[in-house]
């Protein structure tokens, strides 16, 4: 009877999250036809990021082919030259030294060829030594959706910032579905790798039924690709794999790794994918044995849509590069809107991406670790410093002296005891939903204590970016939320309390680090050190530019301290 039961309620759930299953995650890119080519008569610069990417005005959706070759960084993005919402997408394209100052140029790929004239949507770059770079996308042929995958290749290599892009005739398109499979669930190729055996490969993401997948096809010259006999990897549930991504890394030290390295004792290997069903990422750890083309996760983690997250909060379509210049791995992703559709026409602008961050392998092997790139910090201005201030239950002290919308901040909090942390209930497996309980206001026993950014004067309005400590029988629990109730005095938000938990231990040592990166309307936050990291995009009405305030504050029957806090003044990044 057991069983019947289960499936139905399976069932009931596929079907839901068929229909409109988000997981209250913003990152849709629903298709509004009446709204896709309204150009805004201005752009309106109120709220727009001082030093997140995005382009001068109209829609920006995945970060697309981002590559470092002969010392430029090439960002590419799905881009709506003719308007705010999605829709006549093209590969924009912006070039920078620095992964923070940009140059917008001319897109570099438009729909031009029978095989991408109704899009070209998401892929990756790959550098072929001696050869150059080389871009792999995925065209679609008709408006049923239909997807194949294409290559393009610089029109000019000696260009330093290859502005053009050529679609070869020869060989184009270089995969297609074959008929066991969805043509219309069958895109988003990743970077390539190289093997000893003489063949590349890349992954392609995809669906059977319900079963999201990474299909793998192999090619020696880069344009016959023949694909292998199973996917490298599947899941069952988690439906259509957008953007998958899989790189390896190191299980010694901070350092990135070229794609092409496999097989050592020393790295594993990461899968990411988006989900389109519930429009959020999830990733696992595990190992890539290369003579099956078999990817096979640790059981350290959960295979599907409960597992780990690069962030828990506005954050999809993401991928990462290998940075030869400085041996890092680099990840981006595409922060979507919470605001209105015809807000965003109105404003003339929609959707950034994250600030560029560094990747690696947590010790212990069981979940990675993000961080800021460090060019960074060479947009810090003025500094404040706060040492050894103690918070009592209730209290809030301002953080005086910076641009508290255009801002970079962080502070080590420390607590003598544990003793008042209050008892974890087991039934609270979802952070999202224990973050709507159990708020900044709702006082605790250890926490809730953190940030409150883009804060009114009198907090009106502000964004909380906190921590709370439970005990459970055998360990700490750490709850980190980026809450968006407050954030606006205005309604018609998308407002979620995003949150994740956080994994470190605290017996050992009795601190919790924030940083939080403001940005008039994002607040980009990495806790325990960029173990847990939420990106929220807010809309406040009053805390905008000088009226936006900063704040500790400690919500918690224990005191606690911050040990150091250090913030600085953002200065804009240079675009163009
Ligand atoms: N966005 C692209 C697709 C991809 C999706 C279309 C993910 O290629 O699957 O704009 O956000």
């Amino acid at each position: 009877m057991a069983l019947p039961i289960c499936l139905t309620v399976i069932a009931i759930f596929t079907l839901c999250c068929v229909i409109n299953c988000n997981n209250g995650v913003e990152a849709f890119h629903d298709i509004y036809p009446d709204l896709q080519s309204i150009s805004a008569r201005s752009v309106s610069k109120l709220q727009r990021t001082g030093y997140h990417f995005q382009p001068r005005k109209n829609w920006i959706n995945d970060p697309n082919g981002p590559m470092y070759y002969n010392g430029i960084y090439h960002l590419f993005y799905q881009y709506n030259p003719k308007g705010a919402v999605w829709g006549n997408i093209v590969w924009g394209h912006a070039v920078s030294k620095d992964l923070i100052n940009w140059k917008e140029l001319e897109p570099a790929l438009y729909p031009s060829k029978p095989f991408d004239k109704y899009g070209v949507w998401s892929g990756s770059a790959t550098v072929l030594p001696g050869k150059g770079p080389v871009i792999l996308y995925t065209g679609v042929i008709d408006k049923q959706s239909n997807e194949v995958q294409l290559y393009a290749i610089p029109e000019n290599k000696s260009d330093p910032f290859l502005r053009k892009w050529v679609k070869p005739k020869a060989f184009n398109p270089i995969v297609v579905a074959d008929h066991s499979m969805n043509a219309s669930v069958f895109r988003d190729p990743t970077t390539a790798w190289w093997s000893k055996d003489g063949h590349w490969r890349m992954l392609i993401g995809g669906r059977r039924k319900d079963r999201g997948m990474a299909y793998l096809y192999r090619s020696k010259d880069f344009v016959k690709w023949i694909q292998a006999k199973h996917p490298i990897h599947s899941a069952a549930s988690t439906g259509m794999w957008e953007c998958p991504d899989f790189y390896p890394v190191s299980l010694k030290g901070k350092n990135g790794l070229d794609i092409s390295v496999v097989g050592s004792s020393s790295i594993k290997h990461v899968l990411k994918n988006s989900l389109d069903l519930t429009r959020y990422e999830y990733y696992t750890i595990g190992t890539y044995f290369k003579n099956k083309d078999k990817y096979i996760p640790d059981n350290t983690s959960e295979d599907g849509w409960g597992g780990l997250r690069y962030d828990y909060g506005n954050f999809y379509a993401s991928k990462s590069f290998f940075d030869p210049s400085k041996n890092r791995r680099i990840l981006w992703a595409w922060a979507n809107e919470s605001d209105s559709k015809e807000d965003d026409v109105k404003k003339g602008w929609a959707g950034i991406q994250s600030i560029p961050r560094t990747v690696w392998l947590d010790y212990g092997g069981k979940q990675l670790v993000q961080w800021p790139v460090e060019e960074l910090n060479s947009l810090r201005k003025k500094e404040v410093k706060i040492s050894h201030q103690k918070l009592k239950k209730g209290q809030h002290v301002e953080v005086k002296g910076i641009t508290a919308a255009q801002a970079d901040v962080e502070v080590t909090f420390s607590f003598s005891s544990l003793d008042r942390a209050e008892p974890f209930d087991s039934r609270w497996v979802n952070a999202q939903d224990l973050c709507s309980q159990k708020g900044s206001k709702v006082q605790g026993g250890v926490g809730p204590f953190g940030l409150l950014t883009l804060a009114s004067e009198k907090l009106e309005e502000f964004t909380p970016v906190f921590f709370r400590i439970f005990k459970a029988p055998n360990k700490h629990v750490i709850l980190m939320c980026s809450d968006a109730r407050s954030s606006s005095l205005k309604r018609e938000l998308y407002k979620p309390s995003f949150a994740g938990f956080v994994n470190v231990d605290l017996a050992k040592n009795k601190k919790l680090s924030l940083k939080s990166l403001i940005d008039h309307s994002v607040v980009e936050s990495f806790g325990a050190g960029g173990r847990t990291n939420i990106l929220s995009r807010v809309y406040p009405t009053l805390a905008i530019k000088k009226k936006a305030h900063l704040f500790v504050f400690n919500n918690g029957t224990e005191h606690i301290t911050v040990e150091y806090l250090k913030a600085w003044s953002m200065k804009s990044a240079r675009r163009n």
